[in-house]
Order: C-alpha cells, then structure tokens, then sequence
C-alpha cells in the first residue's frame, strides 16, 4: 500500500493533522519528530521541519528515503502576494520558486542555477484532486506560483518584487525546498497553503494572529485530499 507523507513547517501546521491519526507511534531522527500513523485507513507519515529552506529539505528527504514515502503533501501558511488572496483562503501551487537564489551576477535570472529550473511544477494528477476536493466541498481554490525564501517578508516593496520577478501570487520558506527534493526524487508532490498575512508591514502581527486558524483551514483540506487518494 502507498505511504503518504504529510509536511508542515511549524508544530501549529501538523498538529491538527497528527491530532486525526490512529495507530499513532512517534520516531525520532536527525532532529525531527516523525509521527507514523493511519487515517481512515491511509498509511500516512507527518512531520514539521522547523522553519526554512534547509530544514525543509532534510525533513522532505527524510519522509522519502527513510520512511518509504510515495506521495508528499505539504500544508501549511503563507503571505499573500495577489491581492486577491485574503486570510484564511487557500492556495495550491502549480510551481515554486526560491525568490532569494541570486547569481545574476553571471548573467543568469533571479531563481535560477545551472542545471536548475526557476520554477519547478507540482503534480498535475494531485492539483486535479484538490480540485475535486475543492468543488466537492464548495471551496474557492486558487491555483498559481508560490515563491519561497529564507526570510519572513513584511515588506511590500520586497513582496512586490517577487510578484513580479517570478509572477507569484504568495510566498513562504519551505516549499520550494519539497519541489527541489520531490522532483529531484520522482515522488509526486502537492504544496497547499491558506493565507495568514499579506507580507506587508502588518505582517507579523497578522501572522500571530492568524496562524493557528489558518493553518486549520489548510489541515482539514489536506485531511480530504487523504480521503480522496485513498479512495481512488
Ligand atoms: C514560512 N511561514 C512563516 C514562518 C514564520 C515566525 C516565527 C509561512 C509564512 C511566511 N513566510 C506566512 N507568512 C509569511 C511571510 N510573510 N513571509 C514568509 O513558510 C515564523
């Protein structure tokens, strides 16, 4: 049977996900709590990285190489960059990009490395699954670029930019780090975000405020998107 990995960043992230399982039993490596367990009978692996791009990539490659996972689902907050975009709504990435990967110096654009790709797609099977999901459940979904980097924005200035350079509709810090790792791997991928903030100069206090909820909303959707492979 298929094992799906589950990843958040933060504890608020995987929480009311890790909360659903059956059979729960806990695993310690490299710094990480792996919580191995069943939902409505789906194996599932969760665990949060801590925040980041290097955290990301080593939980991400741990959930695959370790512990056997075969699909990756990630869940979780993010800025908005799209004005569209209010707290509490949710956002599924069709490609992620490291806005804070600079070597234009030589001529290359921002997000790019050789042997590299700026902006690396998700699974097109799992985003045509959430949308199932989404309409099953009369939820609005927003489908676009996510941009990631190691910093907290809560600058409009710098939050523009990105949405300009790699045409990005909100951005966090771990999920082009899951790209990296999945592609790289051949473990197909899914990057769920709902909104806590618009990674403006209110960004932080916004984040406090709306964390826990919104990592909620982002939970409960992935919990269906459990449900909805399983039953495929
Ligand atoms: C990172 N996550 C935020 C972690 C913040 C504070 C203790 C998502 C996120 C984010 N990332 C929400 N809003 C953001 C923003 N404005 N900039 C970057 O993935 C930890």
């Amino acid at each position: 049977m298929s094992k799906i990995a589950i990843m958040g960043a933060m504890p608020e992230e995987v929480e009311p996900i890790v909360a659903k399982l059956d059979n729960l039993q806990t695993m310690t490596y490299g710094a990480n709590t792996y919580y191995e367990g069943v939902y409505h009978g789906q194996e599932v692996v969760v665990a949060y990285s801590k925040i980041g791009k290097v955290f990301a990539t080593l939980t991400a490659t741990m959930l695959i190489e370790k512990f056997g996972c075969d699909t990756l689902l990630f869940s979780g907050v993010a800025g908005a960059i799209s004005d569209e975009l209010k707290i509490g709504d949710l956002i599924i990435a069709d490609g992620l990009c490291q806005h804070d990967l600079d070597i234009t110096a030589f001529g290359h654009p921002y997000g790019f490395v050789p042997e590299g790709e700026v902006c690396i797609p998700t699974d097109v099977n799992l985003r045509k699954i959430a949308k199932e999901v989404a309409a099953s459940k009369g939820l609005t979904l927003r489908e676009g670029v996510i941009a990631t980097g190691d910093q907290f924005v809560a600058n409009a200035e710098r939050k523009d930019w990105i949405g300009s350079e790699f045409k990005a509709d909100a951005l966090e810090m771990e999920g082009a780090s899951v790209a990296v790792v999945c592609s790289a791997l051949e473990v197909p991928f899914f990057i769920l975000r709902a909104i806590s903030d618009s990674a403006d100069m209110d960004a932080s206090f916004n984040f406090d405020e709306f964390l826990e909820s919104s990592a909620k909303i982002s939970a409960d959707f992935i919990l269906s998107m459990v449900d909805a492979i399983h039953s495929k």
